[in-house]
């Protein structure tokens, strides 16, 4: 596929899934979907982005944050976005709601995987897998079409777990980095960088797309 046609994929994905945000942190974290959905960042530090661009990620060190205007997920979503990890064997949260509500996107303690925990509330649901790569972007994405879900790292084909989860309406609101409010899991450490989150599920071509960005 040609850029000119991976970017117009981007653009126009063939699901039909939009972009409900775009935060590619360049300089800032503002929203570029066109959405307003900035985010507000507590403490969390600007480092160079993936690409090696200045001020082009966040940094977190297991307390500050970023949140979004952002109160509840699509009831079908994709979120993908870029992450290195500077230390591992613990819980860690990567981007979420509050502590068991909505969808937790996390790195696993023992053993050292990637996992998503989706909620209805008093019931968890969650798939793990991948390999967590400390020091090293990684890409990381999540489908969810109302029941389905996918966990892709480094893959954009071949999700590393697959499930069948029920998301509760009682969500709070998205944040990167942390949980909204709640100690009973850590943040994360390590950096971010261009997050994204549609409200639909992205085909398998403009996932590649976003793989090879
Ligand atoms: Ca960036």
């Amino acid at each position: 596929m040609s850029l000119l046609l991976a970017n117009m994929a981007l653009l126009n994905p063939v699901s039909g899934a939009q972009l409900v945000g775009y935060w590619p942190f360049n300089g800032n974290a503002n929203d570029e979907s066109g959405n307003g959905n900035n985010g507000t960042v507590f403490g969390a530090t600007l480092v160079n982005g993936r690409d090696g661009s200045p001020n082009g990620a966040y940094s977190f060190d297991g307390s500050t944050h970023i949140q979004t205007p952002i109160v509840s997920w699509p009831l079908e979503f994709t979120l993908s976005c870029w992450v290195r990890v500077t230390t591992t064997g613990s819980f860690m949260r990567i981007i979420g709601n509050e502590f068991e509500q909505g969808a937790e996107l996390m790195y696993n303690a023992v053993p050292t995987t990637i996992r998503i925990i989706i909620s209805d509330p008093g019931l968890l649901t969650d798939i793990s897998g991948g390999t967590t790569n400390v020091g090293n972007w990684q890409w990381v994405a999540v489908t969810f079409d109302g029941s389905n879900t996918a966990l892709y790292v480094d893959d954009p084909v071949t999700p590393v777990d697959s499930g069948v989860y029920s998301l509760g309406s009682l969500n709070s609101v998205i944040e990167f980095g942390r949980p909204v409010a709640s100690t009973a899991i850590a943040g994360l450490k390590g950096d971010l960088d261009d997050i994204r989150i549609y409200d639909g599920v992205l085909s398998a071509s403009v996932l590649t797309g976003l793989y090879n960005e």
